[in-house]
């Protein structure tokens, strides 16, 4: 391992980045979540999304990197957002994308804005619309869409109508923003349909985006992609067209498996991180959220969203060292080996020691994860909550 005294690009420039750098944390990592087989419970779960708010906070208490949380309705649906919102505010945190759910109700069966009834199309979009307002209550401008409709036999339903039915849906949505406020289309290449999925992969997401118009933007789940895809090359062309709205990071070994972003495949982090540091895409101007998307079944879940946090701090690092005049020139000469060996020897650096100094810095300890248990608020919540509720899947 590179020790970064061995370093040679500018330490203080990536430093200086680093400590600017902010990670969006998902309300519903805070909450029980498992398998179909079985959801484990653990004490001290949050109760209500004012509990969710509370948990999150602590991950950016310690981090100093990790000020927004995002919100999944009605998994987080409150009489008073404003209320919430001051809540959030209070805790140091903000609200972040306003994520809508069309596949808890029966209704959607046979999809949400692609279900071949009118009826139920008017629903998902007025669910929608609904989100928009909650996203203007809590001071939000992005809502997420992902869209859980597709089929599992061929022939069950027109693929090509169904195309035509989002489209439609997705124009009644768009219609309903006001400036400076996005969608952000997420896409999942199976699950929970098996044949066909309406928005499977980033072209058709893509497509969808480029027809209603420049604030509608892709989401890239991580752990949405069949195994080998060569994840960095979507970032790439996406960021060419200015449509990488936000990422929703997670690790998967088989599918979408929403574990700790960089524990299965940290060089796959590191290359994502290359491409947005090479397009200057960690400038919020450039509009990419970086956000988690996970669920932790069986860890600890504050401290499993600290070490996602760290991870991705970790990636971006590295990425940040990346010797670019001399990838540039090894390029330029065709230099196969030598360009690799430039990108491997920043993968290669030890950078836990300059993210410690960017957190002492800040008046942080250099150990968050050391700094969370030190507190005792894992040991404070579970005597005083009982009965936490379940975030999501599993059900
Ligand atoms: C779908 C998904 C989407 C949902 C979240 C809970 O698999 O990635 O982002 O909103 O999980
Ligand atoms: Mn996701
Ligand atoms: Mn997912």
């Amino acid at each position: 391992m590179r020790r970064i005294e061995e370093v040679i690009v500018d330490i203080a420039a990536a430093k200086a980045v680093l400590a600017q750098q902010t990670i969006e944390v998902p309300s519903w990592a805070y909450g029980n979540s498992g398998t179909r087989f079985k959801v484990f419970g653990t004490p001290g779960t949050p109760r209500d999304p004012w509990e969710k708010i509370a948990d999150a906070a602590q991950v950016n208490a310690v981090t100093g990197a990790a000020p927004r949380v995002s919100l999944h309705i009605p998994w987080d649906k409150v009489e008073d957002y404003d209320a919430l919102s001051a809540y959030a505010h209070e805790q140091g945190m903000t609200i972040g994308a306003i994520n809508s759910n069309v596949f808890q109700d029966d209704d959607y069966r046979l999809g949400s804005l692609a279900n071949p009834d009118a009826r139920v199309r008017a629903k998902a979009v007025a669910h929608h619309l609904d989100c928009l307002e909650v996203m203007r209550a809590v001071g939000s401008t992005d809502l997420k869409i992902w869209l859980a409709d597709g089929t599992n036999y061929a022939g069950q339903d027109s693929i090509r109508a169904r195309q035509d039915r989002v489209a439609e849906g997705l124009e009644q949505i768009y219609a309903g923003l006001q400036p400076g406020e996005r969608i952000l289309l997420e896409y999942k290449f199976f699950e929970p349909f098996f044949y066909t999925t309406d928005i499977p992969d980033w072209g058709t997401s893509l497509v969808h985006c480029m027809a209603l118009g420049e604030q509608a933007t892709v989401v890239l789940d991580t752990g949405h992609h069949a195994p080998g895809t060569n994840i960095e090359f979507i970032v790439a062309q996406l960021l060419r067209l200015g449509r990488l709205g936000a990422f929703d990071f997670n690790s998967r070994y088989y599918a979408d498996d929403d574990l700790i972003v960089g524990s299965a495949d940290p060089f796959q982090l590191f290359r994502i991180m290359h491409e947005i540091v090479q397009a200057g895409a960690l400038d919020p101007a450039l509009g990419v959220n970086f956000m988690l998307d996970q669920c932790h079944n069986i860890e600890a879940k504050i401290p499993a969203q600290i070490r996602s946090v760290m991870n991705v701090q970790e990636a971006t690092a590295k990425a940040l060292l990346v010797d670019a005049d001399a990838l540039g020139a090894a390029q330029q000469a065709g230099d196969v080996l030598g360009a690799h060996a430039v990108l491997m020897d920043a993968f290669n650096t030890d950078v836990r020691p300059i993210l410690a100094e960017v957190r002492e810095a800040k008046g942080l300890d250099a150990d968050p994860i050391k700094a969370f248990a030190a507190t005792g608020y894992a040991e404070k919540v579970a005597a005083e909550r009982v009965g936490g509720t379940q975030a999501s899947w599993g059900a």
